[in-house]
């Protein structure tokens, strides 16, 4: 019997969702555009059965994968489990045998050893395969289209890694996947790689690096020169986990370090440049270098924007203080000092999950969307994610004229991460489309909305009318047709 726990982690808006189904030509409201052509995966915590804690985090949910199959101006839908060791290991168990979020200790002994990836954090196409990914784990490998599970991989005993880190990016140039990995020797462990994977999908490339203290590595900067890892003091210990807190706290006292490496150097070769304060920082949107100078654009909060990891010292959540704002951090590998050169504000929205025209990872850019909270706009429905953020805005910067737009979704809305998806292969950056789904609070439906990604404020072109209320998720990627074959 699923007794889930009756609290808001698993009730309201992030009530389970635990839907694996195919929808045939989804009813949509406007034209989808015939360019569309490819892929948009995405994925959602959904634990399989109830969790073994009540208090159980939302980030330890099980890897739920939708697929939104564009074709010839028509859209199927699917979705399925994302069956990692753990979902497999489970469902024959017919219960939960692993416990609470990145805390071993807690696990049923029948688990002892095995791989405790949930793959629930981000889905990419690469050379021809789904790469599921989980930060603690290696990827899981999927079929894009069937979403059938081929399983973990290490590369064929190539990766040294233990882990793979969730926001790994395709080099335009290279076409390879690039990404980082932190607990990388084992948990809790200060040592982390670089890596990249060619569109082969062999591993090129591993360095290892260490971190001055044992954080999580959630994104990192790609420029044309240099890896950029931002160490933000989101941290745990043995200490922590035996004690049963939460994996991670966030800890004031500990300073935010910003590491560069050179692309095509070692991993001993990582110089730290020390922040002037400490700041919360998760998501980066881009970063690019000129010269020595390397720019590294993030959303950033004065105090820690994670409820559910809280300071380790006991001081109470703020939520002013939780709201990020998009910076421009600068570093300069001329200089002397361990110290940044700039720190600048680049808007007065509250804005994470950023976005951009991903041909231009690693290069200057111009064009970034995010997602945006906006208090001051009514909202008639309760709910929000589990960061306490209510996201109701897509918004878009034009770092070249700094000029600012943004959609609002409505008094019953909450958008996911949008992703855009370029008119062609040849179109000039920003040209395209921006997709997200919008979860209506009200109806209880979510739909995929599609707009003009450089004239958002216009609203959707179309909307593709799912039956049910998508559950909240994280990350998501577009894939042209041409890459769904390796
Ligand atoms: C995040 C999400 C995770 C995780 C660590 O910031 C960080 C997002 C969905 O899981 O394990
Ligand atoms: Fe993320």
């Amino acid at each position: 019997m699923a007794h889930f726990p009756d609290t808001p982690g698993f009730t309201g808006v992030l009530r389970p969702l635990r839907i694996e189904c195919d929808i045939h030509d989804l009813e949509v409201e406007g034209e989808v555009p015939a360019e569309l052509d490819g892929t948009f995966h995405r994925v959602h915590p959904d634990a399989q059965f109830p969790p073994k804690f009540e208090n159980d985090q939302f980030f330890n949910g099980d890897g739920m994968i939708s697929l939104f199959h564009f074709r010839k101006g028509k859209v199927d839908f699917r979705q399925r489990y994302a069956q990692t060791d753990k979902w497999k290991i489970e469902r024959e168990a017919g219960e939960s045998l692993f416990g609470a979020y990145r805390n071993p200790l807690t696990d049923d002994p029948r688990v002892e050893g095995m791989i405790r990836g949930t793959a629930n954090t981000n889905v990419m196409v690469h050379g021809g395969k789904l790469y599921a990914t989980k930060e603690d784990s290696p990827p899981l490998l999927m079929d894009p289209l069937t979403l059938e599970t081929f399983g973990y991989t290490d590369f064929n005993g190539k990766m040294k890694s233990q882990t793979f880190g969730a926001h790994h990016k395709i080099d335009p140039k290279s076409g390879n996947l690039c990404n980082i990995s932190y607990a990388s020797t084992g948990l809790l462990t200060r040592d982390c790689t670089y890596l990249e994977v060619n569109p082969q999908g062999e591993l090129v490339l591993e360095t290892f690096f260490e971190v001055p203290y044992y954080a999580m590595l959630h994104d990192f900067g790609l420029t044309e020169d240099y890896v950029v890892v931002h160490v933000v003091p989101i941290v745990s210990s043995w200490d922590r986990l035996r004690a049963g807190l939460p994996h991670f706290g966030f800890d004031t006292k500990l300073p935010v370090w910003l590491g560069v490496m050179p692309r095509r150097g070692e991993g001993r070769d990582m110089r730290w440049f020390k922040a002037p304060k400490t700041v919360f920082a998760s998501h980066v949107m881009n970063a690019f270098n000129d010269g020595s100078k390397v720019y590294f654009d993030i959303p950033q909060a004065e105090g820690n924007s994670f409820p559910f990891f809280p300071d380790v010292d006991g001081k109470p959540f703020d939520p002013i203080a939780s709201r990020p704002y998009l910076h421009r951090w600068c570093v300069d590998m001329n200089s002397k000092k361990d110290e940044f050169e700039s720190v600048e504000q680049l808007s007065p929205m509250i804005d994470e999950f950023p976005r951009i025209d991903e041909r231009y990872v690693s290069q200057p850019y111009r064009h970034g969307w995010m997602l945006v909270m906006d208090p001051d706009m009514p909202m008639e429905t309760a709910g929000s994610r589990a960061s306490g953020f209510r996201m109701n805005k897509l918004g878009h910067i034009d770092h070249a004229t700094g000029e600012q737009k943004s959609w609002w979704a409505g008094p019953s809305s909450m958008i996911q991460e949008p992703c855009f998806v370029p008119r062609s292969a040849t179109s000039p950056e920003g040209d395209g489309y921006l997709i997200a789904l919008v979860d209506d609070l009200n109806t209880n439906y979510s739909d995929l909305v599609i707009l003009e990604a450089l004239r958002i404020e216009e609203g959707p072109i179309a909307r593709l009318k799912l039956p049910f209320r998508m559950r909240s998720g994280l990350h998501g990627n577009w894939a042209d047709r041409s890459k769904l074959r390796g």
